[in-house]
């Protein structure tokens, strides 16, 4: 049984951070920042004079256009756009609840698959890696996301012609894991671990076979659980982790977005949900079908930024 909307504040874990980021003053649980630095929907805060985000999340606008989506492994069936916003709505305050200023970009009728921004870049403590999309269709996005970003981390970017998507980059710790897929290369991942062993991490390369991207087939819960579908990668080579894998009858479900506390997680797969349940994880579910059936899940419709 998923939780969501629980009391508790994921701010009273961070509230011994300290002061000193210009966000502080920005903080509760449901605040809200614009892009010209401004914030709104400051509620919540009673508890606190002042609070320290989580961190920052990027999310942006479904589009009008979503139906008409990249699809690799699914059939095409109608989407419902509303529906789809709603969810996302919900999705979004399920990051103000666990403590994140969520940061909204607007979108277009001509990128489909904007709100899936996981995919445009990967971001880290030190820096952020604008990727090149391996879906041609998807390269117009990157402008507004490299823009948001800017003013949070130095920019490096995936050139021409290697291609990453965001969704095949997994970090643990100072493991970088990238996926070699439909949409990311090996000139892609090579440049990957170019820009990353600098900064002292490690960049490994996976096969991924049937699905989308590599978190669609494995996503890290804590510092060494992983949730995978073994059918989709060779979950043998994940040395130092223990893992859990998704039920049987729900393949797609490998795909949990990990805060600080909690794991958030599409309310579709109530039988994995459990699972994660009895290790232990406190796991905050919403709906997400509608992006589904474009092919995506929780982890794509955001990019965290951890609160340095
Ligand atoms: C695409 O094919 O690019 C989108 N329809 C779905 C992208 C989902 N992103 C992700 O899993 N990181």
């Amino acid at each position: 049984m998923c939780g969501f909307g629980g009391t508790g504040s994921a701010f009273a874990a961070h509230q011994h951070r300290g002061f000193g980021e210009a966000g502080s003053a920005c903080g509760g649980r449901s605040a809200s920042r614009h892009l010209d630095g401004s914030c709104a929907s400051v509620v919540g805060i009673d508890d606190y004079d002042y609070c320290v985000p989580a961190g920052i999340a990027i999310t942006r606008a479904v589009s009008a256009a979503l139906g008409d989506c990249e699809l690799t492994h699914l059939e095409r069936v109608p989407i419902d756009v509303e529906m789809a916003r709603a969810q996302h709505r919900q999705y979004e305050q399920a990051l103000r609840e666990a403590g994140y200023v969520v940061e909204h970009l607007e979108s277009t009728n001509e990128m489909p698959d904007s709100v899936f921004v996981e995919d445009i870049a990967v971001v880290f403590d030190e820096l952020a890696i604008i990727t090149r999309p391996g879906a041609a269709s998807r390269r117009i996005e990157t402008a507004a996301v490299a823009g948001a970003l800017a003013r949070h981390r130095p920019l490096h970017v995936i050139e021409a012609p290697g291609t990453v998507d965001g969704g095949d980059v997994l970090v643990a710790g100072r493991q970088v894991f990238v996926g070699l897929s439909t949409r990311t290369t090996d000139h892609g991942a090579g440049q990957m671990a170019r820009l990353l062993e600098p900064y002292g991490y490690t960049v490994r390369e996976v096969v991924v076979h049937d699905c989308l991207h590599l978190k669609s087939a494995m996503t890290t819960l804590s510092d060494d659980l992983l949730l995978v579908n073994p059918a989709w990668i060779d979950s043998g080579m994940f040395d130092g982790f223990a893992l859990v894998e998704v039920d049987a009858e729900e393949p797609m479900a490998a795909n949990a977005l990990r805060l600080d506390d909690r794991v958030l997680y599409s309310a579709s797969f109530p039988r994995t949900a459990a699972r994660l349940e009895r290790r232990g994880l406190r796991v905050e579910c919403v709906p997400a079908s509608e992006v589904a059936k474009a092919e995506g899940a929780v982890t794509c419709c955001s990019l965290i930024l951890r609160s340095l």
